[in-house]
């Protein structure tokens, strides 16, 4: 059918007029939420203004997807289990260039526009980096204009809101979808069937050749939901399509026929499980049979998808790794490695040989972690359950591929055993990071250090086995969402004196360096995070109650709760300056306030105890009238993307502290340096290449090295040395051990000193020391402002490496061979606005 599109352009939904949003907004309250002003809650107006802003997104993602379609372009599929996307509204706004006119159009209605933002449930589909990396990627890919789909999955919940209940951690289901969805759009007309277990048949094709067949126990559907998600000024609206799980009929007519009416509504039930929470562990594997299902599920929507594509554009299916690219985020989508491998072979019915080529020039993977408790593998009997089929091609890879390493490794069993697609020491194992790696042609982490020690280390052998697959890929964040839109004055500071070009090419900040000597540039970049002190002071007060004083060193934590990451490193600290000014309160320290904030995983009961140490640590202080509010501990309930938003503009200082060689790459400590703050930091992950950038002397750096800790360690670590000879640790230990901070409780905090004192995994005890330390020269440095403003924008002008756009650059140009596809709108020829 040909059509007319140049009339969306005008009309009523579409425009960008003052006039027209306002028309707008007013026609949604009524036609969508049918609501007159006098009755309409906050809620109704905040889906109204949702719907506007969605009515003018449609055009460009209408005129994307076909412009796509006519180019037949090389698209990314980003395959991740987790996208962290946070509020959609602002970031909208901000990406369509109409930030300002909107606010003024809803003040001019009468209403508050900051409320109005904050009424959006955030979409927390992620529990940390791995997931909001995914967030800033797709950002970046529609910035940049590159044909490209995020694919994941609809939860139902995402991750757990966190309140603080005398102290500890409790969780609470996160409905976020309660209030509905104004952001997405269900499209069951592609919904995909995926099988789940049952077992394999031999047959024989009409040609006479030996097939298998897989007969599943059951099968559920997939319903694609699909989010725009707007490039910066770009036409570009690319799709993040997310699965939800669904019974193939609302009443199996069978079972129901037979009298069986619950047993029929009990199978919808459990369809629906599968896309019905997400796993709150990060960098733990949960071993779960229903997380092995929700990975299969979404990957075999997600392929099927492709493939849908493929048949409308009359590709072959030959050329599948032509027309697209796939990137695993980590191991959670590895089974598509075989999932490609069955659909090719099964359904299509293509030989091995070819079937294997088009699979491992498709994929490439992306490892986040050097933890080995995050190594995901699954227990034989639970993958043959739920994937019989995929473990028969599974074994078959395998076989080709030890085959391979054989001829090149020849006598070698023991790499032969330790490159096994199968764990066979003990009870077996699919290692899915070994799949991952051998259906993939590149394998990338996530920071320079995390590359190396990935190939010295966990992937050594593949490596050694294919050293040209190996390459590193550098996080990076959106400035978008982390400089723009949570940063609107600091933002404003920059353009006014440099323009707006840096939003999009971040190294443009460097421009502002001289402007570091000007004093009254400094004055203003000071007066900026002093007013956003001022107002995270007052979201802290509503929150917690705690009074804290904007004057004073703002020192944030904020991140997962893990051993590895070291809060409880932070918190020694905080005891022994606590012991020194109780013992001498003429110590020159500038006031500080101590923040932490981060998620524990729920079954993670040392993380737990953690969040208790810092609560009870800052319980203490907090009311000591000797410290007259010269330090502060806050734990700041549920960090998340809208606290983030809070947090990172409000920092002086930014706590980077894992223990070296464990931190894969870290992000917020990117977010962070972009908004002006000092890092303490240890040698480990992006921390290395922040340094490097900003200058080793505008960056506190402490601790042992990677190397230092491998060397540590093999020599025989004993932690209680370092108790015996430090006099300062010792105190700070007895006082935790004695009940100061547990109300006399010993008991309280026994295991976490214990854990110490005896096996101190993360070797706390070994940089005690040396963080105490460095924590003096931060404080040194604090008290001269001047040189402390200087060192900030330094810090910011030089975070230009750490943009997302320059990651997705590079994973354009090196792993994905993708090109930029600049849309013309349906209708017009025009520019963007
Ligand atoms: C890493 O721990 C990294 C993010 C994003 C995390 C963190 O250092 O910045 O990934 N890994 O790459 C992770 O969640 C499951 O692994």
């Amino acid at each position: 059918m040909e059509q007319n599109t140049a009339p969306y352009r005008e009309h009523n939904r579409t425009s960008l007029t003052k006039e027209k949003l306002k028309q707008g907004f007013l026609d949604n309250l009524y036609f969508i939420q049918g609501k007159f002003p006098t009755l309409a809650s906050r809620n109704d107006y905040y889906l109204a203004l949702a719907y506007t802003i969605r009515d003018r997104m449609l055009h460009r993602w209408i005129s994307t997807a076909t412009n796509y379609y006519e180019s037949g372009a090389r698209t990314v599929c980003y395959l991740s289990a987790e996208f962290l996307m946070g509020p959609h509204l602002g970031n909208n706004l901000v990406n369509m260039g109409i930030f300002g006119m909107v606010k003024e159009v809803v003040e001019e209605l009468g209403l508050n526009f900051e409320e109005l933002l904050a009424q959006e449930e955030e979409p927390g589909l992620g529990n940390g980096g791995l997931g909001r990396l995914a967030a800033c990627f797709i950002d970046s890919l529609a910035t940049l204009e590159i044909p490209a789909l995020g694919y994941g999955i609809r939860y139902e919940f995402g991750i757990f809101e966190q309140t603080i209940v005398d102290g500890w951690q409790m969780e609470k289901t996160d409905k976020w979808l309660r209030n509905g969805n104004p952001w997405e759009v269900p499209r069951p007309e592609w919904a995909q069937e995926v099988r789940l277990g049952g077992h394999t048949e031999q047959y024989t094709d009409e040609n006479g050749r030996l097939r298998v067949r897989w007969v599943p126990a059951k099968i559920v559907l997939g319903i694609p939901y699909d989010t725009p998600i707007l490039g910066y000024r770009t036409n570009t609206a690319n799709t993040l399509r997310l699965w939800k799980s669904e019974a193939p009929e609302s009443f199996d007519f069978e079972v129901f026929n037979r009298g069986d009416y619950y047993g029929a509504v009990d199978q919808k039930v459990t369809s629906e499980n599968i896309s019905k929470v997400l796993y709150p562990n990060d960098e733990q594997l949960s071993g779960k049979q229903l997380r092995l299902e929700q990975q299969y599920f979404f990957v075999s929507c997600s392929l099927r998808d492709m493939l849908r594509v493929l048949a409308i554009q009359n590709i072959p299916l030959s050329r599948f790794h032509e027309k697209f690219a796939v990137q695993l985020n980590d191991t959670h989508p590895a089974i598509a490695v075989a999932e490609l491998m069955r659909l090719l072979l099964d359904e299509y019915l293509v030989d091995w040989d070819d079937a294997w080529e088009i699979t491992q020039r498709t994929f490439a993977y992306t490892n986040h972690t050097l933890l080995p408790e995050a190594l995901e593998q699954w227990p034989l009997p639970l993958f043959a359950s739920v994937l019989p089929r995929h473990l028969e091609i599974i074994f078959e890879i395998n076989s080709r591929f030890l085959d391979e390493v054989r001829i090149k490794f020849l006598g070698d069993e023991a790499r032969l055993a330790r490159l096994s697609l199968i764990n066979e020491g003990g009870e077996r194992y699919v290692r899915m990071a070994h799949l991952a790696c051998v259906g993939s042609h590149a394998i990338n982490g996530v920071a320079e250090l995390h590359s190396e020690l990935l190939k010295q280390d966990v992937l050594k052998d593949f490596y050694e086995l294919w050293p040209e697959k190996f390459r590193n890929k550098t996080n990076g964040v959106t400035p978008r969402r982390w400089m723009i839109l949570s940063n609107p004055s600091l933002a404003s500071l920059v353009s006014d004196r440099i323009g707006n070009g840096w939003v999009r090419d971040l190294e443009q900040l460097r421009q502002l360096e001289p402007m570091a000597d000007d004093a009254d540039f400094r004055k203003e970049w000071w007066d900026v995070k002093r007013a956003n002190k001022v107002a995270f002071a007052q979201y802290i007060f509503k929150r917690t109650g705690i009074l804290v004083d904007p004057e004073s060193m703002f020192d944030f934590q904020v991140k997962r709760i893990h051993e590895y990451k070291r809060q409880h490193l932070n918190v020694l600290h905080i005891i022994s300056l606590y012991r020194r000014l109780k013992e001498n309160p003429n110590l020159e320290v500038p006031p500080r306030t101590f923040l932490f904030g981060g998620k524990a995983a729920p079954g993670y009961h040392t993380a737990k105890r953690m969040i208790k140490l810092i609560t009870s640590v800052g319980e203490v202080i907090n009311r000591d009238p000797d410290i007259r509010d010269r330090i502060k501990v806050v734990f700041v309930p549920n960090f998340n993307v809208t606290t983030g938003q809070k947090i990172y503009p409000a920092a002086d200082l930014s706590e980077q502290i894992s223990t070296a060689g464990k931190e894969a790459s870290g992000t917020g400590n990117m977010k962070f340096s972009m908004n002006g703050a000092l890092t303490i930091g240890t040698l480990d992950g992006a921390n290395v290449e922040i340094r490097e950038e900003v200058g080793a002397e505008n960056f506190f750096l402490f601790g042992l090295t990677a190397d230092e800790v491998y060397a540590l360690r093999a020599s025989g670590y004993h932690p209680y040395d370092y108790y015996n000879t430090n006099p300062h640790l010792k105190d700070v230990i007895d006082l935790l051990r004695g009940g100061s901070f547990s109300r006399g409780d010993a008991d309280l905090f026994r295991g976490l000193t214990d854990g110490l004192l005896h096996h101190d995994p993360y070797l706390l005890f070994a940089d005690f020391q040396s963080y105490v330390d460095c924590q003096e020269e931060v404080s040194r440095a604090y008290l001269d402002r001047d040189h402390w403003t200087r060192m900030s924008i330094l810090n910011a002008v030089r975070s230009g490496k750490f943009s997302s756009d320059r990651s997705i650059r590079q994973y354009c140009e090196d792993i994905w061979k993708a090109e930029p596809v600049p849309i013309t709108l349906l209708g017009q020829n025009e520019e963007p606005t």
